[in-house]
């Protein structure tokens, strides 16, 4: 069944990779022999790609941008392009999603584009795993640039950095949103920073957003070494802005991989991969064990009536486990 499945995903069946990203994303454990396979096969494939992670506040314009940049690497780059959205919001709200594809129109009526808005559920372990899977799934389908999409918020960054060979994070070209991004600690994981709204911000403003940015990254610690991000605009106008960025997105790659950070960050992620794995497997399988659900049933009481420290209740849960 999974050979099947993935054959039709390798020869660019859009259902069957919709399919098996549903599988992957399943928390059914019936679907999870069939996602380990077809996740097996995909890496045996060892597709080559490039993985771009989007991130920055709601509303900054990371959808309108990978609208414009999608379309542009399609039709002028002759690319593939598949963009997961993963927002953590959508775990209470739907809307967000919908706004998505809206803002995604263009990209998503081309042939070679595939969108698909992942729902952000579990703990944060939890989505980069599926994340990655889905990642590996659309490779084998054959698109060659992935784009993840991130809201900014919470710890997303991380999981968005963890995930892509190259992050951008998009600001609003005014001070609120660079010193936000500074005092998050967030400007030092970018690869490459793009103030957006360009075509409605007035130039000078614009200018000297840009350098403000390009003089708060004297005093960030370089994420790579030899590597200072570039201050880039984006606007809604691709032909103005887009050929400018990926430019500094190649470049950025060509450094990565004559340095060998390329590879050793894919390594890096993998291994991520492995230990995510087996924490959810632990956690699961803890969490599942009756003898845990009884001890801390107990250690409820004890806990409030002051009999026991929470640490040493933790100790007492723990050697409950059947292992
Ligand atoms: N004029 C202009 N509006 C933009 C630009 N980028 C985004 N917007 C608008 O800003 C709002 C939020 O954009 P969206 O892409 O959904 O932001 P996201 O939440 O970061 O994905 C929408 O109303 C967009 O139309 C831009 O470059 N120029
Ligand atoms: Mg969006």
């Amino acid at each position: 069944m999974s050979n099947q499945l993935f054959d039709s995903i390798v020869l660019g069946d859009r259902l069957a990779l919709a399919k098996a990203i549903t599988l992957v994303e399943s928390e059914n454990p019936n679907h999870q022999n069939e996602a380990d396979e077809l996740v097996s096969l995909a890496l045996k494939l060892n597709k080559s790609s490039l993985r771009i992670g989007i991130t920055g506040a709601p509303g900054v314009g990371k959808s309108t941008f990978i609208n414009t940049l999608g379309t542009w690497l399609i039709k002028e780059k002759h690319k593939k392009v598949c963009v997961l959205a993963i927002d953590p919001s959508s775990q209470k709200n739907h809307g967000s999603i919908l706004g998505d594809k809206t803002r995604m129109e263009t990209l998503s009526m081309l042939e070679t584009a595939y969108i698909r808005p992942s729902p952000a559920k579990g703990t944060l372990g939890g989505v980069a795993r599926k994340t990655r899977e889905s990642i590996l799934l659309c490779e084998a389908a054959g698109y060659d640039t992935i784009i993840v999409e991130t809201l900014g918020v919470g710890q997303s960054e991380y999981l968005a950095d963890s995930l892509v060979d190259c992050l951008l994070l998009l600001l609003l070209p005014n001070a609120g949103d660079d010193l936000q991004a500074i005092k998050r600690g967030i400007m030092e994981l970018a690869d490459l920073i793009i103030l957006t709204k360009a075509d409605i911000t007035e130039p000078a403003r614009l200018n000297q957003a840009i350098s403000d940015v390009a003089n708060a990254l004297q005093f960030i610690p370089n994420k790579f070494e030899g590597h200072k991000p570039s201050v880039c605009k984006s606007s809604i106008n691709p032909n103005e802005t887009v050929p400018a960025i990926w430019a500094d997105i190649e470049n950025f790659i060509v450094f990565q991989q004559s340095n060998g950070n390329f590879n050793s960050k894919r390594i890096v992620q993998k291994t991520e991969w492995i230990k995510e794995a087996v924490k959810e497997k632990l956690t699961t399988d803890f969490f599942n064990d009756p003898n845990i659900k009884k001890a801390i049933d107990v250690s409820l009481s004890e806990w409030l009536t002051g009999k026991n420290s929470l640490n040493a209740l933790v100790d007492a849960i723990i050697s409950k486990r059947k292992i």
